[in-house]
């Protein structure tokens, strides 16, 4: 009986895996007129919960991952975003208002 609930358990753990909820904050950073939102690379593992947490003290930036469907405007108000990251690769971030804003990536593992 011990042998079969540990089983149970273990196969419950293997099902779900090890998805984890991963805050990150991001804080938009400008050095001698270069504009970045830093970490410039944030990862996460493949059915992770990923919740964003944007700050930005000066002006308004915006902040997208086109692979995720997510573009935000940025100003001096804290921005968090929730979303799963349920796709695999090295997906580029940017600011959607200034070209010249310096772009990051969001790297996600696969298992
Ligand atoms: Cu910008």
């Amino acid at each position: 009986m011990k042998k079969f609930i540990l089983g149970l358990m273990l196969s419950t753990l293997s099902f779900q895996g090890f998805a984890a909820t991963r805050v990150i904050t991001l804080v938009n950073h400008q050095y001698e007129g270069v504009k970045q939102w830093l970490p410039g690379t944030i990862y996460a593992n493949v059915g992770d919960d990923v919740e964003l947490h944007l700050i930005n003290k000066k002006g308004k930036h915006g902040f997208r991952i086109k692979a995720f469907n997510i573009a935000t405007e940025v100003g001096k108000k804290v921005v968090k975003l929730k979303f799963k990251a349920d796709k695999t690769g090295i997906h580029k971030i940017d600011c959607q208002l200034h070209g010249a804003h310096i772009g990051g990536q969001f790297i996600v593992n696969g298992k």
